[in-house]
Formats: C-alpha cells, structure tokens, sequence
C-alpha cells in the first residue's frame, strides 16, 4: 500500500506538523479544517500556530503542491484525525469533535482505506470512532463487524511530541500504534513508516489510548510530588531546589521540578480521561490533578502575605506562557495568578513576558528592565531565559518569590 493521498483532519499544533511532514516526503496531503481563516493562511504557505521552522515546511510543501488545505474532506488513502479532546464541565471528556470529523470523512471513504484517530483520547475512543462510521456507512464494513476482513481499516496511534520540539520529535519518537486488528495495526504502521525514524511498537487500540493517557499522567503525578515537596518545604525551611537536586543523587531517584502550577492542554487535562473513566480506582492519578491544580492559589497566598508588609507594592510578575520559552498561554497557570492578582488590587500588578507581543491585549505588558527596576515584589512564574540571566544584584533590595528555583 503507497498510500498516495493522506487527508489529515484538525490542523492545529499536531495535525498541521503531521500533515507538513507527509507533504515533505512528497506525499499528496489534503489537510481539512472547519476554519476558513485557517485554510486560508496554509493554502498561502503561512502558518496560525507558533512552532520552530513549521513554516519554512510548510511553504515549500505548498508551494511544490504537495500539501494543500480545505474545510471539505476529499477522497484519500488514509485518513488522520487530530482534532481537540477537550473535556466538559465535571471533568467529563468531550469528544464531539471526534464525532464531527467522523461524520464528515463518512461520506467519502471507500474500500480499503485506513483511518487513524491521532488525538489524546478516553479509552474506548477508537472503537466508538468505528461506530459512529459505521452509523454513517451501512455499505461498508468495518473491524468490529469485518475482523481482518473488513473494507476500512482502523488504528490509534497517539501523538507525543513536545510543543516546541514537534518536527524533529515527530520523525524521532518511537510511534504506538494500536490497530483494531492486526492488519489495522500493520497498515498504520505502514503509512507512519513514511517518515517515522523511531520505532513503530504495534499494540491494541484500547492500550494505545491508555498509552499515551499514562504517559502524561505519569508526569503529572510526579510534577506533584515536586510540587507537594514544595509546599512541605517551604513550612519546614528547607530549600526544595536543594533537596532535589540532593535527592536526585540517588541513582534511582529522579523527581521533577515544582513550579507555580500545571498548565498546557495535555498534562493538566489527560488524566481526567483516567479519572473520568474509573473514578472509584483513579484515587493517586486524582489527587495529583488536584495537588496541581491548587498550586497557583498557593502562590497567591504567598504573595498576598508578602505584600501586606507594603503600603500598596509594586509587583513584578515575570512570565505568563504555560512553560518556558514558548508563546503558549493555554491553560497557563501564570496567566491563572497574574488575572487574580489583577481583580484582587493586592498593588500594582506590572507584567513582563518576552515571548508574547501582538495580539495580547488583555493587560500591559512592561520590559524587563521596567520591572526590575520599580517592583517592590518579584515573582517569576515562568523559568524563560531571559530572567535566568538576570544579574542578582539587582534582586538584593526586593522581596523575592521565585516559582521556578531559577535564582537559588
Ligand atoms: N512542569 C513542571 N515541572 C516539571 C516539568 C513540567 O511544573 O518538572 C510543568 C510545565 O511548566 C508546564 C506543564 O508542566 O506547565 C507541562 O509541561 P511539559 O513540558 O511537561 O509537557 P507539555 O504539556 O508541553 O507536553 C506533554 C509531553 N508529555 C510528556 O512529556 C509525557 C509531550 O510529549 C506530549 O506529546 C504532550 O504533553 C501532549 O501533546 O500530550
């Protein structure tokens, strides 16, 4: 199988790579998106996301016609789904974009097709992707009808790569591949070998999805216990930076680092999926989502103490973005404090974020040497480069409340 046409679907963060990549191994990519604006920018070679050297891919892709954007799906060989799996109030995952670009690539599959759900998914996603086509088309058959035998072939294979490094990471990663049969598995991992440099593991679709859930609940259950450890420390006067550093001597030890909270739109949302799915099990992955979650209140506490030492302080907020050296603030837990502080008056609130600039309106932002100059209180919440090379000299006459560690 060539697989001549691939049709991604979602051309955010994940689908807009994935379907550049493709469309660099000279594969006909048709990418799909609902947003005109969107398709409109890809089909003039530009890009909408933030991603190091995506936009040099993606305007030679366009330009040598490889890659080309619409809101319609269009026949293809295979089909990639990566749209948001947000989740609703409670927690409770929300997959209706998964059901939309199901019912909107329904129409024109056709016999032997592969379909290969890519976003991070609640376990089960995938054999309800193959209903819901399978609702949609009665004149094909599908794996849970079909078996190895079946006209549409259907896999999981969960994107893991790292906002920031994704064009290298994409190539590099070993890629799970969870199939709803053998053969499904077989031609996913066909179509990925196209450029996929790492190895391609194949496994079922149910642990492909709790594969990647794990993944990334693993690191928030760490980040917690970095986090908690902080909180301890902070009581016990004990410097946390210090004891982890010391902790991680050990040859088997190897705990995370605190900061001012869990933000981005995977770590801080995948393990509700668990959670979600096994509420009465789920009890460590849980409390962890809360531990984390309850961090930026904490930072606000300590913030708050320290000013009422001021008559009305200036306070310096460093970094809004959800980590360091990147332009993304979802589900920022930085952004999180500085709005709190803001409605709370507890001074003046002045913000500098070196990586943000147009577009952000909702408050001023100030340079650093602003900053550093006027604040009374400085709290760096995000570990950016540019503040780890602040000299400390300046920090002498300040309060000082660092999230990050970067000025033990
Ligand atoms: N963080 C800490 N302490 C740490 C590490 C991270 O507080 O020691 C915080 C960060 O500041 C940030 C949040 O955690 O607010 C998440 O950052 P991250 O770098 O851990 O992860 P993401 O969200 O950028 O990307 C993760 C990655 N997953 C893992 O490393 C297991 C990535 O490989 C996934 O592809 C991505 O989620 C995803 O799309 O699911």
């Amino acid at each position: 199988m060539s697989f001549e046409t691939i049709s991604v679907i979602g051309l955010g963060y994940i689908g807009l790579p994935t379907a550049a990549v493709f469309a660099s191994r000279k594969k006909n990519v048709i990418g799909v998106d609902a947003n005109q604006q969107v398709v409109d920018t890809i089909n003039r070679g530009e890009i909408h996301i933030v991603e190091p050297d995506l936009d040099i891919v993606v305007r030679a892709t366009v330009t040598e016609g490889y890659l080309r954007a619409t809101i319609q799906p269009e026949p293809a060989n295979a089909f990639l789904i990566a749209v948001p799996t947000p989740f609703k109030d409670a927690h409770v995952p929300d997959l209706s974009y998964v059901e939309a670009a199901s019912m909107a690539i329904a129409p024109v599959l056709k016999k032997g097709d592969l379909v290969v759900l890519e976003s991070t998914s609640p376990v089960g996603t995938t054999e309800q992707m193959a209903a819901w086509l399978a609702s949609a088309r009665s004149d094909l058959t599908f794996p849970q009808q079909g078996g190895e035998y079946s006209d549409i072939r259907i896999a999981h294979c969960p994107e893991r790569v790292l906002p920031g490094h994704v064009l290298s990471e994409l190539v590099q990663n070993d890629r799970v591949v969870g199939g709803m049969t053998v053969k499904c598995s077989e031609m996913a991992v066909n179509l990925y070998k196209t450029f996929v440099k790492g190895e391609c593991i194949i496994t079922n679709a149910r642990t492909a999805e709790m594969c990647k859930l794990t993944e990334n609940s693993s690191r928030d259950v760490n980040i917690a216990l970095a986090n908690e450890l902080s909180i301890i420390c902070d009581k016990l006067n004990i410097n946390v930076w210090e004891l982890i550093e010391l902790a991680n001597r050990h040859p088997r030890v190897n705990i995370l680092q605190p900061g001012p909270g869990v933000g981005g739109h995977c770590i801080a949302v995948d393990p509700w999926f668990i959670v979600s799915n096994t509420p009465k099990e789920a009890k460590l992955i849980h409390m962890a989502r809360q531990v984390n979650d309850n961090k930026p209140q904490w930072v606000i506490e300590k913030i708050v103490a320290k000013a009422e030492r001021f008559k009305r302080p200036v306070i310096g907020c460093l970094g809004l973005t959800f980590k360091a050296n990147i332009d993304d603030l979802r589900e920022s837990p930085a952004l999180g404090i500085v709005r709190k502080l803001i409605a709370m008056d507890v001074g003046k609130i002045m913000v500098c974020e070196p990586n943000v600039n147009d577009g952000f309106s909702e408050f001023p932002l100030c340079d650093l040497a602003t900053v550093l100059r006027e604040a009374d209180i400085l709290v760096v919440l995000v570990d950016h480069d540019e503040f780890k090379r602040v000299d400390q000299q300046v920090l002498k006459e300040k309060v000082v409340i660092d999230t990050r560690g970067i000025w033990r």
